[in-house]
């Protein structure tokens, strides 16, 4: 009963990857779907997680974005992790206005996860489902998700991109910046910026960003609704090493990527960094001693705040 279904999805058809996106989610023949995949080519799907709070435009950026990336004649699938999704049908019906899933053009995919399972079972079979994706050779995955739960954070593992969305005169980098996650994004869109405020807003992300020694995190402004700010969006994306870097299969772009989010936790969190400094400033502490006590409250920190 698998392998028609594999030879259909090798083939390219469409109803066979949603078929086994849907086993995958479920964590169904999970071994056996992965055994029969084709090979993904290496470097070629770029995937994007979109995340923001409810409401600040992710389903309609997304909707935006598609038209310039079918028009560079790139495949793109949609997936839509979004808890808020299963918990009112109005927002899942809204987001397929949105996000028309075009079933005359076979260059669009379009899965709204909400409905097949709950937030952490995504969460537990996210990265299979990438697989899928990626061995079905879309050129761009666009991950739709709420940034807060569990469920989001496994998104960004996955994601080679993060973009986080933000609404100007919400306060809403600051909630981010207090959880400690502002500093997972790639890229951070004041988005809606056609209302007022957007201006002091990307001035205040820009505040909070712009610390001694780390990568500097690009802050733009766009309005889906306007349709402007979403090609400049496209070409920081584009610009940006993978996250995750495949291409290096030793690691090493991981391990560069991981001392970078070290380093602006250890700006972010003074609190938990400044008594170790204190007490390896007395000398309590050897460099050693220091580093294994900093790894711990930084990534401890990391723990709580999933
Ligand atoms: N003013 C303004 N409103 C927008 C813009 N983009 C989306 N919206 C509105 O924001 C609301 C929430 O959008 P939605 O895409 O569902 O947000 P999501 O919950 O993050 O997916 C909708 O009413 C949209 O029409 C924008 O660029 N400017
Ligand atoms: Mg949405």
């Amino acid at each position: 009963m698998l392998e028609p279904l594999l030879e259909r999805f090798r083939q390219g058809d469409r109803l066979a990857l949603a078929r086994l996106l849907t086993l995958v989610a479920r964590g169904e023949q999970v071994e056996a779907i992965r055994a029969g995949l084709p090979d993904a080519e290496a470097g070629r799907t770029r995937v994007v997680a979109v995340t923001g709070s409810g409401g600040v435009g992710k389903s309609t950026l997304i909707g935006k974005l598609i038209e310039p990336l079918r028009a560079r004649g790139w495949t793109v699938a949609v997936l839509a992790c979004d808890p808020e999704s299963d918990l009112t049908g109005g927002a899942l019906l809204a987001d397929r206005v949105r996000m028309p899933s075009r079933p005359e053009d076979p260059g669009v995919f379009i899965r709204s996860m909400t409905a097949a399972r709950g937030h952490e079972g995504i969460a537990e079979h996210l990265d299979r489902m990438i697989e899928l994706l990626r061995a079905f050779r879309f050129d761009v995955v666009l991950l739709e998700t709420a940034g807060v739960g569990q469920g989001d954070t496994a998104v960004w593992a996955v994601a080679d991109v993060v973009v986080l969305l933000l609404q100007p005169e919400t306060g809403d980098e600051f909630q981010w910046e207090k959880a400690g996650l502002l500093e997972v994004a790639d890229v951070v869109v004041v988005h809606k910026a056609d209302l007022p405020g957007a201006e002091r807003t990307e001035a205040q992300v820009r505040g909070l960003l712009n610390l001694p020694g780390c990568r500097a995190i690009p802050v733009l402004r766009a309005s889906s609704d306007q349709g402007w700010g979403l090609e400049d969006l496209w070409q920081i994306v584009e610009s940006l090493p993978a996250r995750t870097s495949r291409a290096e299969p030793d690691g090493r772009a991981l391990l560069r990527l991981a001392q970078q989010r070290l380093a602006r936790r250890f700006h972010h969190q003074a609190d938990d960094v400044e008594p170790i400094l204190d007490r390896w400033r007395r000398h309590e502490l050897d460099d050693g001693q220091a580093a294994d006590e900093l790894l711990q409250a930084l990534i401890g920190k990391q723990e709580t705040a999933r």
